[in-house]
């Protein structure tokens, strides 16, 4: 299939554009590289510097002889895109091109503009391109389970039946985020499955969980690894905590620690993906999957981290901070996900093995961790 990726130099784009490639589908990569941007200006910084996705591409051309394409440019740029579709007339569109940050999202009204807008027009504009130019293309979104927030009933897999008054319909399922790209995420599901309704688009929507890990099938030598980020605006929870172990800081739990999420290794992103492309939706429908493979508290996370660090000899200690975010602390959280599995996807669990396997590797670059990423604490309320 001819597959354009955009977001092609992110932590899943990178893999994704690999796993595809080896596939031999024609990869198309697309990225405005905004998130090395946005590194810069928050002063972020990853565990390891990655070479800029044109010279990626050309590592990956050397050592698997295959051929990914690579486009750098802004997705919120209508003109850009629309080339872009036109020219390469996809059959699959892989959409990631969003800023992927909660914190960064709530940081100001700078930070908070740019990902409402910079979100919700990449989407706007992949629709609106797909239907002039690549008519029956599936787009594939990469959406949030955070989408759902965490209510006091169970969450369904995207869709829910309402009885009322005697008369029942089938709507999306309640969604009320947590942060305001959790929200821009939410609004990118409604743009989509407006569009499906109106003009007949063919869309899958991935709510997917935090993921954590660095190593994939393909992305597995120093240099074709994707970005593996601690810092507080751009890590995920358990990549960080993993990194604290390492550094000898105690973990950074915030508040009671009961947030429970549905998490997953990256290898199983990689497969769902896959799975998405086998089985698109008809023209006019919309799939949506719960991606993620276990649901953990923040606790749980924590001690898991601890026992494995332990057994490696790190002495890991577990710190409650006050909570820089506003979110339940203890809730219920029940969340279907059975569709990908039964469209084939076989989970990697989260083991002590993938704990220390993880450790071993931040070791390695334990010198160029800086100790003052890991938390400011800044508030997400005033
Ligand atoms: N947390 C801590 N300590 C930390 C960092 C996080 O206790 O040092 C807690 C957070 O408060 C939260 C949970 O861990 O309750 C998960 O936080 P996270 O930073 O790993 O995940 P989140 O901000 O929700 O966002 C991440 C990705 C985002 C993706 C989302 C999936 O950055 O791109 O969409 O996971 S989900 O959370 O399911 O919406």
């Amino acid at each position: 299939m001819r597959i354009l990726v955009l977001g092609g130099d992110g932590y899943l784009g990178w893999p994704t554009c690999l796993r595809l490639s080896k596939l031999d589908h024609e990869v198309l990569a697309v990225d405005s590289y905004i998130r090395r941007d946005l590194f810069k200006k928050t002063n972020s910084k990853l565990l390891y510097e990655v070479p800029l996705l044109s010279e990626r591409v050309n590592i990956w051309k050397s050592i698997s002889g295959k051929h990914i394409n690579f486009f750098e440019g802004d997705l919120s740029d209508w003109n850009f895109v629309e080339k872009i579709i036109k020219d390469f007339k996809p059959e699959a569109v892989v959409h990631f091109a969003e800023q992927p940050s909660a914190p960064l999202s709530m940081l100001d009204v700078e930070h908070a503009n740019f990902t409402l807008i910079n979100n919700i027009s990449v989407t706007m504009n992949v629709i609106h391109a797909v239907q002039l130019h690549a008519p029956g293309a599936h787009i594939i979104k990469l959406g949030t389970m955070g989408e759902y927030g965490t209510p006091n009933i169970d969450i369904e897999e995207g869709w829910i039946t309402v009885e009322h008054k005697g008369r029942s319909d089938k709507f999306l399922y309640p969604r009320q985020a947590s942060s305001l790209y959790h929200t821009t995420k939410i609004m990118d599901t409604d743009l989509l499955w407006f569009y499906v309704r109106t003009w007949g688009l063919k869309v899958t929507d991935l709510m997917q969980g935090p993921v954590y890990g660095i190593f994939t099938d393909e992305a597995n030598s120093p240099d074709l690894l994707t970005t593996f980020a601690y810092d507080e605006i751009f890590g995920t929870v358990l990549n960080r905590f993993i990194t604290q172990a390492v550094l000898g800081v105690p973990l950074t739990v915030y508040g009671a620690g009961g947030q429970t999420r549905g998490y997953l290794n990256i290898k199983d992103t990689l497969k769902c993906i896959e799975i998405a492309l086998k089985n698109p939706p008809g023209n006019g429908e919309m799939n949506i999957f719960n991606q993620f493979t276990e649901t953990f508290s923040v606790n749980e996370l924590a001690d898991k981290v601890k026992k494995a660090g332990d057994k490696i000899g790190l002495e890991v200690k577990i710190n409650h901070l006050e909570n820089p975010r506003k979110e339940k602390e203890t809730h219920y959280y029940n969340p279907a996900h059975t569709a990908l599995k039964s469209l084939g996807l076989k989970p990697h669990y989260l083991t002590e093995n993938t704990i220390t396997e993880c450790m071993e590797f931040v070791r390695k670059h334990e010198d160029k961790i800086d100790v003052d990423l890991i938390f400011k604490g800044k508030k997400w309320f005033a």
